[in-house]
């Protein structure tokens, strides 16, 4: 076992894809060897960007991040994408129409991508995240994107594992800036507004600000943007990258 999870980390770190794909299953479901497998993949661990990108279901963050993944491409960055699938717990096929919004990727080897099945509460992150962002760490990914409906209310945060929290929210869900659960507020590092094609859009863009407004500072000095962008018209991308590029320097 312990000369099989070597050569597995070997061809991880060689960026072998099926290699990866073996790694995340005996990881996130635990198959026998998994403990001498993470413990070889830990000294990978903890130099990549971690981007969480959270928000109601349809909020349109598996369209945000079909736009994104070009752009890093362009910056020649290898990108990990865990997507937490909330069809475990809701039937229908919402992943299915992730999968085929994001498979085009697929084929494009310095971009994996993974879902993960939710545990408990729709989009709850299971704790075996933490051994799929190693895998995925060891695959040499300079950014891992996790997309979750979860945000601070579940068995494990999204802040706890990203480094920056993107909160996509849009105009067809203005009521729920008022509804926003305090702590979704609180944990993010930058609010987008998607769909700013609808209208609608100023004033969700304004009733956040003013909800922004009422928080404390944040302790670190960090400015929380609020960007306007549309997946669909492929406006506001760039803004969303160079913010998240900000906030990576800012940490560090
Ligand atoms: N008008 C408009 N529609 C969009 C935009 N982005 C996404 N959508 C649509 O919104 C719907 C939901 O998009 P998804 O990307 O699946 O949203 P999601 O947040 O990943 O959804 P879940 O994974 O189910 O939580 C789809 O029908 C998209 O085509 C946008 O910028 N403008
Ligand atoms: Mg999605």
């Amino acid at each position: 076992m312990i000369s099989t999870s070597h050569s597995l980390v070997q061809k991880i770190t060689q960026s072998d894809h099926a290699a990866t794909a073996r790694a995340l299953s005996i990881v996130t479901d635990e198959e026998a060897g998994y403990e001498e497998l993470s413990r070889r993949l830990f000294p990978f661990s903890g130099k990549c960007h971690k981007i969480g990108l959270c928000g109601p279901p349809g909020s349109g963050k598996s369209s945000l991040i079909n736009e994104l993944l070009p752009l890093f491409r362009a910056q020649n960055l290898r990108v990990g994408v865990l997507v937490v699938d909330p069809s475990s717990a809701m039937s229908g096929g919402a992943f299915l129409g992730d999968r085929l919004r994001i498979q085009r990727h697929a084929l494009d080897e310095r971009i994996f991508i993974r879902s993960l099945a939710s545990r408990g509460r729709v989009g709850g992150i299971p704790a075996s995240i933490f051994g799929a962002i190693h895998v995925l760490e060891a695959f040499g990914s300079d950014k891992i994107i996790i997309e979750t409906t979860g945000t601070g209310q579940d068995e494990v945060d999204i802040a706890e594992v990203a480094d920056t929290v993107a909160y996509v929210t849009t105009p067809s869900l203005g009521d729920e800036i008022q509804a926003m659960k305090a702590g979704a507020m609180e944990i993010a590092d930058i609010f987008v507004v998607n769909k700013a094609d609808l209208a609608d859009k100023d004033k969700t863009l304004a009733d956040l600000k003013k909800a922004l407004g009422l928080l404390p500072e944040s302790t670190n000095g960090w400015k929380r943007p609020v960007l306007p962008v549309s997946a669909k018209l492929n406006e506001g991308l760039p803004g969303l990258l160079q913010a998240c590029a900000d906030h990576w320097r800012h940490l560090s």
